[in-house]
């Protein structure tokens, strides 16, 4: 059979440190057994399914200003970098099964370092760019972005030419706020993304930080109110054209299962009401498949351990799947690429 001479890696993190409720490791084992692998082989890609990651264990790793279990996700997320920078080295397109999303550190970055031009589409109800000081909850999977964004560290001289005009709290406040510190077991990465490069789809629970954060840096964001006013498809046109109306370059999806509505997603840890209906997912993956620029994707925060049924677990691991492949070129009109699969006349 003739294949699309693409290849896909799939690579699984089973990993829960980032946040406090376990299950979340098992995400890569519902995903696969979802047909996952299958489905991108029924689309014609080589398929390359590295497996699972098995992360290092820390016996003493002690909260630094309130961050949770900083080394431990230090280092599952150092060893994830260098197994995506080599998958997409090889010339894969990657597709990670979390675990929750703090594992995006690692994924992110392996992808920037093949791909220093990449621009990052995050997928979720929640913005995930709390820094150790303003997080209300000290779990790094509300953090992730905070560590890759290059204007949080960057000296107060430029924010304060910039962004903070026009704010009424005492600068000081806020650029305590805005500013990463150094956090143990990140000592292997540094920001390597501008504010610029980067879309939010489907925000609908953003903590006060993370909302100044994303005024501040001017960050280009849809929330769910957004996704209501503008309908899916006009909010697409103006992320993609925000990101690749000056220049064409590779795409990172980072797609939290939780940006769904709860109805369609219910097995994973951080619900909010209010989300994505499946039509508005779908259609968010396939313009972005449209563009020929995806590069890879992130699938993070499916917890078959919250699930109330295991119809509920299905329906969501299936979900996942679905966001994989249209993603990856599956079509709601069909296709015809590969005439081989077409029964013969009896
Ligand atoms: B997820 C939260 F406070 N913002 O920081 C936090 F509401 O990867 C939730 O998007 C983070 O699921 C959710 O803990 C992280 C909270
Ligand atoms: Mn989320
Ligand atoms: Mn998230
Ligand atoms: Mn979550």
């Amino acid at each position: 059979q003739q294949t699309r001479a693409e290849s896909v890696a799939v690579l699984g993190a089973p990993f829960c440190r980032g946040q406090k409720r376990g299950g979340v490791e098992h995400g890569p084992k519902v995903i696969r057994d979802a047909g996952l692998v299958e489905r991108l082989s029924s689309l014609d890609y080589s398929v390359h399914d590295f497996g699972d990651l098995n992360f290092p264990l820390l016996e003493k790793d002690e909260p630094y200003m309130g961050v949770k279990f900083p080394r431990t996700v230090g280092a599952a997320n150092k060893l994830l970098s260098g197994a995506v920078s080599r998958a997409v080295g090889a010339g894969h397109r990657l597709v990670m099964l979390g675990g929750d999303h703090s594992l995006a550190i690692g994924s992110v970055s392996g992808h920037a370092r093949q791909c220093p031009d990449l621009c990052l589409i995050w997928v979720d109800a929640h913005a995930d760019v709390n820094t150790p000081m303003c997080s209300p909850s000290g779990n790094l999977h509300g953090q992730p972005v905070a560590f890759m964004l290059k204007e949080l560290k960057d000296k107060v001289r430029r924010l304060e030419a910039t962004a903070l005009q026009g704010f009424s709290l005492l600068q000081d406040d806020v650029l305590s706020v805005l500013q990463m510190p150094e956090i143990p077991g990140f000592s292997w990465t540094k920001p390597f993304l501008s504010s610029r490069d980067l879309v939010y789809v489907g925000l609908r629970d953003v903590d006060p930080g993370e909302h100044l954060i994303l005024k501040n840096l001017g960050i280009q964001y849809f929330s769910m109110r957004d996704i209501d006013r503008l309908g899916i498809q006009r909010v697409m046109e103006v992320a993609l054209d925000h990101l690749l109306g000056r220049k064409q370059r590779p795409i990172h999806l980072s797609f939290d299962i939780d940006a769904f509505d709860p109805s369609l997603a219910p097995a994973t840890g951080t619900p909010v009401n209010g989300g994505l209906t499946y039509r508005e997912g779908i259609y968010i993956t396939e313009e972005i498949h449209n563009t020929g620029l995806l590069s890879a994707i992130d699938m993070v925060e499916v917890n078959p351990t919250l699930g109330a049924s295991s119809e509920a677990v299905e329906a969501t691991a299936s979900l996942a799947v679905d966001v994989i492949a249209s993603s990856l070129g599956q079509t709601r009109e069909g296709a015809h690429a590969s005439i081989s699969v077409i029964p013969a006349v009896k």
